[in-house]
C-alpha cells in the first residue's frame, strides 16, 4: 500500500517535472485570436504570432490569401468563397454577393427596390431589412448576417486547419461609416459561424495599424481605401495612443470597375473600327472584359501591354483575332476626370477636420486600385509627400485587425486591449 502511493507519488513528481522542464522546449505560443477582414469583394483572415511578433494572412490549399466573398446555394450544400465564385455563372440566381451592403440595414421601401434592381438574385423586403431568396429544389430566404457567417465559418475552417487548434475567439473590422445596428448584424454573422468577437475596430484604423503607426509619434494619419466599386477617405487622429476618427468622405460610385469599364468601352470601339462589327456575342464581351482586367492589372507595373483576343463576332465557325497595344498612357488618358475625382472626399475630410494638407503626418493606401501609379502620383502630388504603401494594400485591413487580435488575445508588449476611440457623432460625405 505504500509501496503503491510512493509510486504514485512518483508518478505525479515525473509528471510534474516533465511539465516543468517541457515548458522551456514547449513549441512557440499559438495565436487564440482570429483577425478577420470581412470586405465586400474579398475576405481574409490573419493571426498575430505571439513567438516572432509576425502577422500571418493565412492562405488556402492553393496559396490565395483572400477569398471572394460570394455564398451560392445548391439543393445539397452551401458554397463559399471560390468554389461559389465557380458557381456564379451556371447558377447566378442563387449566388449571392455583396451582401456587406445590405447587412444590418433597415431600407426605406423605394431604396431596397431600387438597390435589388441590379443583381442576378432576388432582393425581398423583411419589413425594411433586404432577404435573399433561394431557389433551389425548395424556395427559402437567407439573411445578410447568413450570409458573411458562412463566409466567416470558411475563414475560421481555413484558419483552424492552418495553424491546427480550434479557435473561437475574433476582432472583425468594419468601415468607419457603420453604425451600431449595422456593427451588431455583423458580430451577429460571426456568431453564427461560431465565433466570439472581442472587438470590432474600423477598417482605416486597422490600415493604419499595420504599417505600426500605433507604435510611433503621428498625429494624422489620412487613410484613402480605394476598391472595385468604392471610395473611402477617412481622417484619423492619434490622441493618448488611441485612434479617433475624425472626419469620413467618399465616393460609392468610383472604383477599379470604373476604370475597367472604360478600358472596355475603348477596346470594343477598336474591335468594330478594324473588324467593322461591334462585340454583342456574350462570349466575345467576356473574353474581352477577361483581357480588359489582365491589362488594367499588368499597366501597374508596365508602360504597355499587347492584348489578344480570340472573337467570335458574328462568324459561327471561324474566329478572328483581335490585337491591339494598350500603353498605360492611354488608361490614364481614358480615365483622367475619374482618378481626379479622387481629390474631392480628401480635400472634404481636410476641411471638416480643420486641417490643411501639411498637417497630415502619414497617408496611407488601402484597395487594390490604389496600385495604379497614376493615383498614387496624383495623391503624391497634392500631399507634396509620399503615401505609405510597403503593405499589399489589399492586405492592409487583415494585417491591422491581426495585430489588434494579437493585443485582445494578450501577446502584446503594452498593457492595452484597444487602439480605437469610438465616434459615435459621425456622418460620412457622399460624393456621386
Ligand atoms: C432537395 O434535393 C436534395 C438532394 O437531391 C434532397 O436531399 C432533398 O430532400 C430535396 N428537398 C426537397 C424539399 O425536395
Ligand atoms: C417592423 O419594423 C418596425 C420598426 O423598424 C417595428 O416597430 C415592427 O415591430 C416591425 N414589424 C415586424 C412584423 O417585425
Ligand atoms: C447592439 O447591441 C448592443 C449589445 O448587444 C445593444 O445594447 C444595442 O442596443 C444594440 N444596438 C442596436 C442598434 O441594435
Ligand atoms: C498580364 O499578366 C498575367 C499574369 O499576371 C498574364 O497571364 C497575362 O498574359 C499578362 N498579359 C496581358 C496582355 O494581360
Ligand atoms: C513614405 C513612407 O513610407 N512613410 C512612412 C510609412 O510608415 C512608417 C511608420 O511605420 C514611417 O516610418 C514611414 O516614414
Amino acid at each position: 500500500m505504500a509501496g503503491e502511493i510512493a509510486s504514485v507519488g512518483s508518478v505525479i513528481l515525473a509528471l510534474f517535472l516533465a511539465g516543468y522542464l517541457g515548458q522551456q522546449y514547449l513549441p512557440p505560443p499559438v495565436p487564440k485570436v482570429l483577425g478577420l477582414d470581412l470586405g465586400t469583394t474579398f475576405c481574409s483572415v490573419g493571426v498575430f504570432h505571439p513567438g516572432t511578433g509576425e502577422v500571418e494572412v493565412i492562405a488556402d490549399n492553393e496559396g490565395r490569401q483572400s477569398i471572394p466573398s460570394l455564398v451560392s446555394f445548391t439543393a445539397t450544400e452551401v458554397h463559399a468563397g471560390h468554389e461559389a465564385q465557380d458557381l456564379a455563372d451556371s447558377n447566378p440566381q442563387n449566388t449571392i454577393y455583396d451582401a456587406k451592403r445590405f447587412i444590418g440595414k433597415v431600407f426605406e421601401r423605394d431604396a431596397l427596390i431600387q438597390e435589388s434592381g441590379r443583381y442576378p438574385f432576388q432582393v425581398v423586403n423583411n419589413n425594411g431589412s433586404a432577404e435573399f431568396l433561394i431557389t433551389t429544389n425548395r424556395t427559402f430566404a437567407v439573411t445578410p448576417e447568413f450570409i458573411g457567417s458562412r463566409l466567416l465559418l470558411k475563414m475560421k475552417k481555413m484558419a483552424e486547419k492552418h495553424l491546427a487548434v480550434p479557435i473561437d475567439k475574433a476582432v472583425i473590422s468594419v468601415p468607419a461609416e457603420f453604425d451600431e445596428m449595422q456593427r451588431n448584424y455583423t458580430v451577429r454573422a460571426a456568431n453564427l459561424a461560431g465565433l466570439e468577437i472581442l472587438r470590432v475596430i474600423n477598417e482605416p484604423t486597422a490600415a493604419a495599424m499595420a504599417y505600426g503607426l500605433h507604435k510611433v509619434e503621428v498625429f494624422n494619419v489620412l487613410v484613402v481605401d480605394l476598391g472595385g466599386g468604392t471610395l473611402d477617405v477617412s481622417l484619423l487622429n492619434k490622441q493618448g495612443g488611441m485612434f479617433l476618427t475624425r472626419a469620413m468622405a467618399g465616393n460609392n460610385k468610383l472604383g477599379g470597375q470604373d476604370f475597367s469599364q472604360r478600358l472596355f468601352q475603348y477596346v470594343a470601339e477598336r474591335v468594330r473600327q478594324r473588324h467593322g462589327i461591334q462585340p454583342t456575342l456574350k462570349e466575345d464581351i467576356h473574353q474581352l472584359r477577361l483581357a480588359v482586367e489582365a491589362a488594367k492589372l499588368n499597366l501597374t507595373s508596365k508602360p504597355s501591354v499587347e492584348v489578344r483576343v480570340p472573337l467570335h463576332l458574328q462568324t459561327e465557325e471561324e474566329k478572328v483575332v483581335f490585337q491591339e497595344l494598350i500603353t498605360r498612357d492611354l488608361f490614364e488618358d481614358l480615365n483622367a476626370d475619374l482618378f481626379k475625382k479622387i481629390l474631392a472626399p480628401i480635400e472634404t475630410v481636410l476641411a471638416e477636420g480643420r486641417l490643411n494638407k501639411e498637417d497630415v503626418d502619414e497617408i496611407v493606401l488601402v484597395g487594390g486600385s490604389t496600385r495604379i501609379p497614376r493615383i498614387r502620383q496624383i495623391i503624391s502630388e497634392f500631399f507634396g509627400k509620399e503615401p505609405n504603401t510597403s503593405v499589399d494594400p489589399d492586405l492592409a485591413v487583415v494585417t491591422g485587425v491581426a495585430i489588434q487580435a494579437g493585443i485582445m488575445g494578450g501577446s502584446w508588449p503594452l498593457q492595452v486591449s484597444a487602439m480605437e476611440i469610438p465616434n459615435r457623432h459621425l456622418r460620412k460625405t457622399n460624393f456621386s
